[in-house]
């Protein structure tokens, strides 16, 4: 803030606020001061903000107005930062309307405390591991039941009740699962056709912990896998290998995109991998950074991110293989501990 020279900073993101104050509930409104900070929420979050929120002091405003209460605290401040990517055109009017500032003074502040939350905590690497392991687990307890014929809702549903049998909070994103020509979709959602009986099924999903999220991808065939199948699932292991090994403290983000896609490129299929080869993963399921071939970050040691190229063919089918990862002082931790060998099934 002193750097932004604010005199205030309104957040609204609920990640930025779960993250600066441990708040959870799904309404507040969190408004800093050098030194001081106000939580607002309303009456449903009473006994959750006692028991949660740190370092703020909570206001629950009559009638459930957060913002009129911010704007009234916020008066006698000149600067104050909004976060730009999080607020809409109508919040922006209430805010200037309640707070009653001048125009000039809205400091559009973009992916500063973002930042902040790119480098996590040792506890907060502890809580993404209980994540990726917890949902680790749940991917033997679904390919003992994975078989050709079974609909792709009900694998993935059977999938989902492993993991909060196994103590999941709840789901990170909705999960991935498509069999055959479906899986060139790289966001399919599961529909009602049955899985393939020779064919490769996409399982891409992930848990939330703790507040914390996590992200696997692994591909497993149906039947006896033919010479382009094994060709593909070779390539796109080798190019996770390769980003793997790019990642390290002061390797460029967009460096270890290009580790994977030279791999893929180089055995034809480049036109096949549509997206970037991975993103931060925390509180939120994407976050920063990103790992594409525009990315512009650097990674440093601490930071938590996906690895997780793929390759997908119209009507044929897709493969994608996906960690996370912690940029160590020397490297990179692997933190998925799930196979990643061809498996048939
Ligand atoms: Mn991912």
């Amino acid at each position: 803030m002193e750097a932004a020279r604010l005199d205030a900073l309104l957040v609204v993101h609920l990640p930025n606020i779960r993250y600066l104050t441990g708040f959870s509930g799904s309404n507040a409104l969190l408004l800093l001061e050098p030194g001081r900070a106000w939580l607002y929420t309303d009456g449903r979050y009473r006994e959750q903000a006692r028991l949660e929120v740190r370092e703020a002091k909570v206001e629950i405003p009559p009638r459930g107005d957060l913002w009129k209460a911010a704007g009234r605290r916020a008066r006698r401040h000149k600067q104050v930062g909004l976060e730009a990517d999080h607020v809409t055109i109508a919040q922006r009017a209430r805010w200037l309307e309640v707070w009653g500032g001048h125009e000039k003074g809205l400091r559009p502040l973009r992916g500063e405390i973002e930042a902040l939350r790119m480098v996590k905590e040792p506890d907060e690497i502890a809580a993404i591991r209980r994540a990726v392991e917890l949902a680790s687990g749940g991917f033997a307890k679904l390919t003992a039941k994975l078989r050709p014929g079974m609909e792709e809702t009900a694998a993935a549903g059977w999938l989902e009740y492993q993991l909060r049998q196994a103590g999941a909070d709840g789901l990170a994103f909705d999960t991935i699962l498509a069999g055959g020509a479906h899986g060139a979709q790289v966001h399919a959602h599961p529909g009602s056709a049955p899985l393939p009986q020779r064919g490769f099924v996409v399982v891409d999903y992930g848990v939330q912990l703790g507040g914390y999220c996590s992200d696997m991808t692994r591909t497993v065939h149906l039947g006896e896998p033919g010479r382009k199948a094994r060709a593909v699932y070779a390539t796109v292991l080798e190019a996770q290998m390769a980003a793997i090994a790019a990642v390290k403290p002061g390797a460029a983000s967009a460096a270890v995109d290009r580790a994977a896609r030279r791999v893929i490129q180089k055995a034809g299929w480049g036109a096949y991998f549509p997206h970037s080869t991975g993103h931060g993963v925390g509180l939120e399921i994407h976050e920063a950074p990103r790992l594409g071939a525009t990315s512009k970050e650097r990674l440093a040691a601490g930071q938590v991110i996906t690895i997780e190229p793929g390759i997908y063919i119209p009507g044929w089918g897709g493969v994608r293989i996906e960690d996370v990862v912690v940029v160590t002082e020397r490297g990179a931790e692997v933190l998925t501990p799930t196979p990643k060998q061809l498996l048939r099934l």
